[in-house]
Order: structure tokens, then C-alpha cells, then sequence
């Protein structure tokens, strides 16, 4: 039997009916474990849960949560390679990917260890004499955390650290494809010293739990990273009646290659953030942006990059890409492909690849030909697939790159000054990369998009305080005066 997780309402496990397997992606023989999904009378028990914890750890010093957050922290980098083993296994990025990824989430513990220990308040004198006007930040109060399966530890510890460390409580719902890291880092902030309560974890489908989550009237602020049609829902839902709500939505990620590039940096561009983590990534370079000067070396060499670009089980020696999470994403994949191909792109590799072991495999797929106006560069694909557009120069380059409405990350190689300077001005995108990679992000800096990509406060870094606190501003008088 394969181990088995459960849910943790109140720092006591909870255990569901429905009973589900976290599959190994790259051997579908493979159980990582199992669990049963609990009901929406548990996810209601977490939020109660949650708001018995509130007045108590919202009162804790920040030196209290800053100890259980480093400690966390500490105890994530030390276990890097087993953390992500379990990740790579579990969700099918590649082992270096993997504990990359983990070693991202320890240090995002450890910098909200620190980040609230900063001044963070404002105290200025009154327009009016002798009045004293202090501005302090409050938590927003019960948060529920709603996470994807493509950042299976960094995208929960980038939202669960700030929330705790601003003093507000949390209950969490990782994707079910990923649960097994998600239990992980519940399990080491509870041992870091958190009370009971403080942070619950929910195991549960979005259908039956996503509901309590985001409409309960003890929920007063929702963040979410996942699709756009999720996100739209939620809002819809919850902001209504008045919740606080932070999503973090699709990308179309455009990356443009002028005639002046320095062709090997924008290969590694390419292929890196486009065939990275499998494709699977809100911030892959899902579109590449060509002029006509350097587009056919260009598609050339990504081409004679990508033969040797070896695909195989995640937690394979000298693997560069994993497999697709699961059946219902390689379906899209390929169904996007065919949308191409029916348009009259034509599509290089994206093959479904039998390498023997059964496992969602995918070669990755160059798409050549296509337009700003073609479905694939309209809809975000989520896979290991790059569309390419050839424009005429830099202006056509930047048109097309702004064309999109999920405005997360873009980039730009280039070796001429001005053209990096008018592109990051002049980019629609939240993000801009000159000469990296439209994915890879610092965790001490503001992470979002624009347009259809984000809404609500960034993420990350010295933003996150705007999402997970409520500032308040209060007016003192000296009551009577001294004489
Ligand atoms: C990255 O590119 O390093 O879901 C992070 C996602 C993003 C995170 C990307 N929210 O892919």
C-alpha cells in the first residue's frame, strides 16, 4: 500500500472519503500516495478552524513569527533534495528543476522571516495642530490560499509565508494533482512552532471545497494562481460580498528576437522558457516574436538546440524535460496542435513520445507561421509548445508582442541599448526580460501581470504586505491640553 496523507484541520489530521492516488506522471505505475478528498463540511470546519486562531497569532510579536517562518525555512533547504525528489515525482519536473523550485520556497520562508521585522507603518503630523496621525498595517484576517499544480511548494510558500507573517490565518488548498508537497510544507510550519489552527490544510476537489473556500462568510481574503476561468468564477463569487480577492491568472508570454540578437543568448531564452518545466508555466515564452532578418537561422538553431533536448522520466540523469502532468493536459496540448495545423501553421515534433515506460510524454513542438490573430497565440496552451511569428522589424515585433490580453512576462534579446529600453517602456506585460528567459522570477520583487493575467495586489517581495494586510489610519488628539 502506498502512503497515505490526510487533510489537517485545527493541527489534527482529517481524514476524507473520496479516495484519490497522486500518480507518478513519468511511470504511471507509480502511486507517490494516496488520500481521500475531504468535504465541504470539513473546508467549513478549517475556516472555523482558522478564525479560533486569528485573534491569538494576529497578536503574536513579529520577532514569534518571524522564528516559525526562518525555522521553516531552514528545515526546507536542509531538505532540498528529498523535497524535491517527491516533487519531481509527484508533478514531472525534472529533479534540477525540482529542487530548484524547493530551494525557492525555503527562501521565501526565510525572507518573510525577515520582511516582517521591517518598519512597515507611516506616523506624520495632523494638517490640524496638535494631532498625531499614525497609518499601521492590520492582517486582513481568515485567508483561503488556492494553489496550481505547476508550482507545487514555491507558489503556496510564496503566498502562505507573507499571510502568516502579517498575522493573518490560512486555510490552503493545493491543486489534487500535487498534494504530497503541499502536506509537506503544512506539516514543517506546524512543527516550526505555529498554534494550532493558524494554517489548515484542505485535500479536497475545487468543485466541492472551492466553494466554502471562497464564499464562506468567514473567509476575508481569497488568493488564487490558476486558469483564467477559474479566477473569473472566484471573482465573480467572492468579491461581491466583499472578500479580498488576489488572483494570478494566464500568461501569453511573448518573446522577440530582433535581427540583432546575439543568437545563442536567445536560443537558451527560448528554449529555457519555453520548453522549461515542460512548458507548464504562467510565464512561459509561449510565443517567439521574430524578425525577418534573423527568423530562419533562428528557427534553425532552436531546431538543432532542441535535437538535443532529451525527454524522459523527471527524476532521470541528464533528463531536460519532464513529462505533461496528465492525461486531460496532453489532451489540450495536442488538441492546440490540431487548432494549428487547421489553421495552416505547420507543426514541428509534438509527438507523443513511447519510451517504454508508461508516462504522459510529449517531444516539444515549434510551431512555424502563425499570426497575432491565430487561436494558439490567443489561448494560453500550457504545454511544451512555442508559436512563431516573423514580422517585418522591431515596431511590427512589438505590435505582435502586445497583441496579447494575458500580459504577464515578456521578452526581449537584443544587443542594442535603445531597443532594450524602448522595449521595457513600451511592453504591455507586468514583467519585462531583456536578454533572459520571459520565465524565472526573483521572490524579493513584485510578480503579476496585466490585462487578463492578474488581478488585485502583485505578489512576492516587498508587494505582498498589500494583499495579506489592511492598513488603518487613526487620529490621536491630546485630550485635554497639559497645563
Ligand atoms: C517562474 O516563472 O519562475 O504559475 C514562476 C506560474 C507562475 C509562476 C512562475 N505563477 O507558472
Amino acid at each position: 500500500m502506498s502512503r497515505q496523507i490526510t487533510s489537517v484541520v485545527g493541527g489534527a489530521p482529517v481524514a476524507g472519503g473520496d479516495g484519490h492516488a497522486d500518480v507518478n506522471p513519468s511511470d504511471l505505475a507509480d502511486v507517490v500516495l494516496e488520500y481521500g478528498a475531504v468535504d465541504a463540511a470539513a473546508a467549513r470546519a478549517a475556516l472555523e478552524s482558522a478564525a479560533e486562531a486569528l485573534p491569538a497569532w494576529s497578536r503574536t510579536t513579529p520577532w514569534q513569527r518571524s522564528e516559525v517562518l526562518d525555522r521553516a525555512g531552514s528545515e526546507v533547504l536542509a531538505r532540498a533534495d528529498e523535497l524535491g525528489d517527491l516533487l519531481a515525482r509527484e508533478e514531472g519536473k525534472t529533479l534540477p528543476e525540482a529542487r530548484g523550485e524547493v530551494v525557492r520556497a525555503g527562501q521565501i520562508l526565510k525572507y518573510f522571516a525577515g520582511a516582517v521585522l521591517q518598519p512597515h507603518g507611516h506616523v506624520l503630523d495632523s494638517v490640524r495642530p496638535g494631532i498625531e496621525v499614525t497609518v499601521t498595517r492590520e492582517p486582513i484576517g481568515v485567508v483561503s490560499v488556492i494553489t496550481p499544480w505547476n508550482f507545487p511548494i514555491a507558489i503556496p510558500a510564496w503566498k502562505i509565508a507573507p499571510a502568516l507573517a502579517f498575522g493573518n490565518t490560512v486555510v490552503f488548498k493545493p491543486a489534487e494533482l500535487v498534494p504530497g508537497s503541499a502536506w509537506e510544507l503544512v506539516d514543517i510550519l506546524n512543527r516550526a512552532g505555529l498554534p494550532a489552527g493558524a494554517l489548515n490544510l484542505v485535500l479536497g476537489r475545487g468543485s466541492v471545497v472551492g466553494p466554502v473556500l471562497t464564499t464562506d462568510p468567514l473567509v476575508n481574503g481569497v488568493t488564487f494562481t490558476g486558469s483564467v476561468g477559474t479566477g473569473r468564477g472566484i471573482l465573480d463569487a467572492s468579491a461581491p460580498l466583499g472578500r479580498k480577492v488576489q488572483l494570478e491568472l494566464g500568461g501569453k508570454n511573448p518573446l522577440v528576437v530582433v535581427d540583432d540578437a546575439d543568437i545563442d543568448i536567445a536560443v537558451e531564452c527560448l528554449v529555457q522558457g519555453g520548453f522549461g518545466s515542460t512548458g507548464q508555466r504562467c510565464t512561459a515564452s509561449s510565443i517567439a516574436v521574430v524578425t525577418d532578418g534573423i527568423h530562419d537561422r533562428f528557427v534553425e538553431a532552436v531546431r538543432a538546440r532542441l535535437s538535443r533536448w532529451t525527454v524522459g522520466d523527471a527524476r532521470g540523469a541528464g533528463v531536460d524535460m519532464g513529462p505533461v502532468v496528465d492525461p486531460s493536459q496532453l489532451a489540450q496540448d495536442l488538441r492546440y496542435l490540431d487548432v494549428a495545423r487547421g489553421e495552416g501553421a505547420e507543426v514541428v515534433g509534438g509527438d507523443v513520445l513511447d519510451l517504454g515506460t508508461a508516462g504522459h510524454y510529449m517531444a516539444p513542438a515549434l510551431v512555424l507561421g502563425t499570426t497575432a490573430t491565430h487561436t494558439i497565440n490567443r489561448e494560453e496552451v500550457f504545454g511544451p509548445v512555442v508559436s512563431f511569428i516573423r514580422v517585418a522589424n522591431y515596431d511590427e515585433a512589438l505590435a505582435a508582442a502586445n497583441a496579447s490580453t494575458m500580459n504577464l512576462s515578456a521578452g526581449v534579446c537584443t544587443t542594442d541599448l535603445a531597443t532594450a529600453a524602448h522595449f521595457r517602456r513600451n511592453s504591455k506585460a507586468g514583467m519585462v526580460m531583456v536578454n533572459l528567459p520571459t520565465a524565472g522570477v526573483d521572490f524579493h520583487v513584485p510578480f503579476g501581470g496585466r490585462g487578463e493575467s492578474s488581478h488585485g495586489p502583485r505578489e512576492q517581495g516587498f508587494a505582498a504586505i498589500d494583499f495579506f494586510t489592511t492598513s488603518k489610519t487613526a487620529y490621536t488628539a491630546p485630550g485635554s491640553p497639559r497645563t
